[in-house]
């Protein structure tokens, strides 16, 4: 049995706030896995950028701002439907139970599900994993509101944060990836994601999905081109923060945010568009890269889907649908998940 005390792992500093409070942190820098991946994915033919590098400070600060837009029901539709359910799934949670969440961020959501385990444990722990350092702050805030709350953050990429909590095993756990986050993979990769969340857990804990369903193509591209040009911002930030930490001259007045729901693929597709032809040198990681006129950095995919969907995508991994709630727009849904064997 390992209590949260004793975790411990090689890769990792351990930072302890107050007895309540820890966090770990990746002892090699991400810094080095951005210069890696980024040289790899600027020399390919299709270029692109993987989406987990949206998440530098500033980039985190641009993403709270796009889940406060009016066009980005994302984030006030998943609150609406956590807040509306609190009492059923109340009902799920018989025993102790740990939170363990991915992908945490502002922890906003969070406090929804912390409201119903206060309310009938004890004591709560709590383990957020976050690729962002945004977790520091939202930890102490969570700390500080809630008295009988234990924190170890996590900030890691998710699979790193999960071979943590697989090292846990002294009480029942709820595992929420809640803001659509799955939407980030492609079907097949976000099924074995699914299977390595599966992994991390045991018989009687749970696991809480919110994701975002296919809707109108109109309101989806809305959703990922708002008015203020905050997630343009937030895509064409990539290039910032290349430019902060490879040393690379990018001007974002000659790159243009690109978003258009692929209907047959059922997904969001964001790119920066080359307003010109370019030759920009990245020093950290010696690489020209050239670009043509036009030609497209790819950044991301979001995946819309439809609950049947989702539930043969868990299945596949090796959980069992216990309930899924959606809001009355049938907008966003969430689902709730058992073990199943695999
Ligand atoms: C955090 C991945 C769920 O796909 O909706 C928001 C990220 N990108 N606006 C999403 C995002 C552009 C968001 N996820």
């Amino acid at each position: 049995m390992i209590t949260r005390q004793k975790l411990a792992t090689k890769n990792h500093r351990k930072i302890a706030i107050t007895p309540r409070l820890c966090y770990f942190q990746p002892k090699n820098e991400l810094r080095s896995t951005i210069a890696q991946e980024i040289s790899y994915s600027l020399s390919q033919k299709k270029k692109f950028i993987h989406p987990k590098f949206f998440y530098d400070k500033a980039g985190s600060e641009l993403f709270e701002k796009i889940c406060s837009l009016p066009e980005y029901y994302l984030t006030r539709t998943e609150i609406e439907v956590l807040s509306s359910i609190k009492p059923e799934l109340s009902k799920h949670l018989v025993g102790d139970f740990a939170l363990v969440e991915l992908g945490s961020g502002s922890s906003i959501k969070t406090r929804h599900l912390l409201e119903v385990l206060t309310t009938k444990q004890d004591d709560v722990e709590y383990y957020p994993i976050d690729i962002s350092s945004i977790l520091k702050d939202s930890s102490i805030n969570l700390h500080d509101e809630y008295e009988n709350l234990k924190i170890t953050g996590i900030i890691d990429q998710y699979e790193k944060g999960l071979e943590f909590v697989r090292q846990l095993d002294h009480k029942c756990k709820l595992v929420a990836f809640l803001g659509s986050s799955l939407g980030n993979f492609e079907p097949e990769h976000g099924i074995e994601f699914l299977k390595k969340i599966r992994s991390s857990m045991r018989k009687g804990d749970l696991f809480l999905l919110g994701i975002d369903l296919v809707k109108d193509a109109k309101i989806l591209e809305n959703a990922y081109n708002d008015s203020k040009g905050i997630t343009a911002n937030f895509n064409l930030n990539l290039l910032l923060r290349i430019n902060r930490e490879l040393g690379a001259t990018f001007d974002t007045d000659t790159f243009e945010h690109v978003s258009i729901f692929n209907k047959k693929q059922k997904r969001i597709e964001m790119y920066l568009r080359s307003k010109v032809k370019h030759e920009i040198f990245v020093p950290k990681i010696n690489l020209l890269l050239k670009l043509k006129k036009g030609e497209l950095i790819h950044t991301e995919y979001s995946y819309k889907y439809a609950i049947p969907q989702i539930k043969k995508m868990a299945q596949k991994a090796g959980f069992k649908p216990l309930q899924i709630w959606k809001d009355k727009k049938s907008y966003f849904a969430i689902a709730l998940f058992s073990v199943d064997s695999l």
